[in-house]
């Protein structure tokens, strides 16, 4: 979490684990990540302790006015669910179809992992995964390394990658491990660097070095779902010793 992040009615908030949904960054109509992260109408539709003693909590978004009024003017069922059990956080989302006709949506959970130093960090698991890189247009490339290192501003959309990713932490000596679902498909990969970090206002100047965000999404390819359809896709996060 940013220690400048906003918290106010409508803010999208610099930290934790935003939910872009139904657009993905500037890929369509919608404001930039669509409208579900900053909304202030999700609902707890649930909370409860599992068999296995985790705990699972339910946050639900339901169309509304306004978004009906939106460029994606769909009615739909967003559940955002989040299970803490030992030693994983798992957060996923369920989306329902309550229309009449299919719809498309990009989407990402777009988590920010803290880490000791941007420097002595890589994102490991990419090897030979085609990427579309932000900061060159969105020119497709393929990565040839092990290991995604951090030398400059990265914002590159991955896909189709592996089911497991993880951030590699040198400086704190842990990895933080990324198992994704197969519908989400894709895993974008960001850090602002120093000059993209000074322009952003909800976030401190150097804060960039103690932050990675690894971002488990369905960004290359639209999601379409049917009228009555359902799709679920989940992270599992867990926390090893590097
Ligand atoms: O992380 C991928 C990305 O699309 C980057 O291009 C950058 O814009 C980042 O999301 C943060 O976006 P935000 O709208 O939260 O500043």
């Amino acid at each position: 979490m940013s220690d400048l992040a906003k918290f106010g009615k409508g803010d999208a908030v610099r930290g934790g684990i935003p939910i872009c949904f139904p657009q993905f960054g500037p890929r369509g109509p919608l404001a930039q990540h669509g409208f579900c992260r900053r909304s202030d109408d999700w609902k707890i539709t649930k909370e409860e302790v599992l068999p296995n003693g985790d705990v699972r909590t339910v946050l639900t978004l339901t169309d509304s006015e306004e978004t009906r009024k939106s460029a994606w003017p769909h009615k739909f069922v967003l559940d955002y669910e989040v299970v803490l059990g030992a030693g994983t956080l798992t957060t996923g989302l369920i989306f329902k179809n309550a229309g009449e006709e299919d719809v498309q949506f990009t989407c990402a959970l777009h988590s920010y992992f803290p880490v000791g130093d941007v420097d002595e960090t890589t994102v490991q698991g990419l090897k030979g995964v085609e990427y579309e890189d932000s900061t060159a247009g969105g020119k497709v490339c393929m990565e040839e390394g092990e290991a995604v290192t951090f030398k400059g501003e990265v914002d590159r959309v991955y896909g189709p990658a592996p089911q497991v990713l993880k951030v590699v932490d040198g400086k704190l000596g842990r990895a933080i491990r990324i198992a994704k679902d197969p519908t989400f498909p894709d895993a974008v990969v960001w850090n602002p660097w120093a000059d993209k970090c000074r322009a952003l206002a909800d976030m401190p100047d150097e804060a960039f070095r103690r932050f990675v965000c690894v971002e488990v999404g369905a960004v290359r390819t639209p999601v379409t779902v049917p009228a009555g359809g359902t799709w679920t896709a989940r992270q599992v996060l867990t926390c090893e010793r590097a």
